[in-house]
Formats: C-alpha cells, structure tokens, sequence
C-alpha cells in the first residue's frame, strides 16, 4: 500500500506502455481467477482492477481480490459505488464522474467514501472518469450525459479541467463491451494537451490492433476486461502487443 502511483509512474517513465487486467467480480467464476490471472502475470500486465458497475457482493469482491494478491501485482479498486470499498486491496481509483447530471456520481458516493477509505489506509489514485461513445451500463446507472464519440473538443475540454482541479488520472471510458473504443484521435489531442495526466483507456478493446493504435495514439494505461473472460488467449496477445511497444 502507498506504492502504487510510483510503481505506475515509474514504468512510465522507463517508457512503458501499461496495462491494467480488469475483473467484474459479479462477472468472473471464482475458480478460475487464479488461473486466468497467472496467465495474465505471465503475459507481462502490469496491475489488477477489480470492480463492475452492477450485482457486486462484498465477499465475492474480496475473494477476488484476495485470489488476485498472491501475484504481487498492485489490486487496483474500480469503484461503481461505494460498496466497492475493500480493504484487500492496495489502492482504488478515486473517481469523479464528472460527465454526470447527477451530482452523486461526482461528489456524492466519494463524500462517503472519503472517510471510509482512509480508515482503511488504500492508496488514492485521484481520476477523472469521463464516458464517452456507447457508455454501457456504468452510463446507463451513472448518469452520463455521454459525449459523442467524435466529439473531441469536448473530451479535451474535460480532459483539461480534470487537470486543472488537480487530477493526476484521466480515464477515458467507451463503456464496457462497447462496440466501438475511444477514439484515438481524441487521446491525441489529450495527450498534447493537458501536461502531466496519466490516460486510461478502456471499453471494446478486444483485438492487439486496437490495443496497439490506442497506446501509439498516447493512452498511458490500457484496461481490457471482457476479452479476459471471453477470450483469453486474444487478452494475453493484446498484453504482448502493448508490453513490446515504447512510449513516445
Ligand atoms: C470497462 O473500460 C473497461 O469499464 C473495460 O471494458 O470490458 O470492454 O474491456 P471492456
């Protein structure tokens, strides 16, 4: 604990392109986390997220974790709400919806949080959360007034005020299992634009073609979840493919 950011900061000042294993643990079968996450450890990730937005119990949530730990990799929480709050593991990403038209995904759920966290010791990631494109569920239950996937003036404009309120992490969402990824004309334009943030980008990437266009376009994180499950030879060539690349 205490160790995350500077393990990610770290790699990415080597020059790596970093890669998050996301876990749904309403959606993954229990026995076979273990399994899937020494292949994934092996295929080089870098970190562990672990959350989903609908049907997360508390011990099925820690369980998880728990399986997840034994890798020595960070376990990373992918908060929906705030009973994804565990004290397995290492760090969470404290996000704000800011794309929400209902005040409780952006300050609400975390003015909860807040203490409970600390008392706990996680580490705190503090991240912009912006849903862009299809949205999936977490639009859907979030509240998102999603921004049009071509809309890049507004994912920079977003982008830039996350970084001008102090957030270190800007996570670009197309919604998991979105038909389409984000796009990476739009993480250019971030990239170029806003000094000093850390790009997470995830939803739909299911092929290393899109893993690879969406690092080279300058995404500093990659998270893939559902291919993991569904595919998991496809997940561990997405690994491969981000891990061989450098960072420009
Ligand atoms: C969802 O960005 C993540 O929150 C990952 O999406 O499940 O489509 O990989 P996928």
């Amino acid at each position: 604990k205490g160790k995350v950011k500077s393990y990610i900061r770290e790699k990415l000042n080597d020059g790596k392109v970093i890669h998050f294993s996301l876990f749904d643990p309403d959606k993954v079968d229990e026995n076979q986390v273990y399994y899937l996450g020494k292949k994934l450890v092996e295929a080089g990730t870098d970190a562990f997220l672990i959350g989903g937005t609908l049907g997360v119990s508390q011990e099925k949530l820690d369980k998880i974790i728990s399986s997840l730990t034994e890798f020595g990799l960070p376990t990373i929480i992918f908060p929906s709400n705030v009973n994804l709050i565990s004290s397995k593991a290492d760090a969470i990403l404290f996000m704000s919806l800011l794309n929400s038209d209902d005040l409780y995904y952006v300050v609400g759920a975390q003015l909860v949080a807040a203490p409970i966290i600390k008392k706990l010791g996680l580490e705190v990631l503090p991240t912009a959360y912006i849903i862009i494109g299809h949205g999936g569920t977490a639009a859907h239950v979030g509240k998102a007034r999603v921004i049009p996937y071509e809309n890049i003036e507004l994912i920079l404009a977003y982008s830039l005020m996350a970084r001008y309120m102090g957030m270190e992490f800007i996570y670009l969402e197309a919604g998991s299992g979105a038909p389409k990824t984000i796009n990476p004309l739009a993480i250019k334009a971030v990239k170029s634009n806003v000094d000093d943030a850390i790009i997470i980008v995830g939803g739909g990437i299911r092929d290393e073609e899109s893993g690879k266009l969406l690092a080279s376009a300058g995404a500093d994180i990659i998270v893939t979840g559902n291919i993991i499950e569904q595919d998991s030879e496809k997940a561990l060539k997405i690994i491969k493919e981000i891990k061989s690349m450098r960072r420009k």
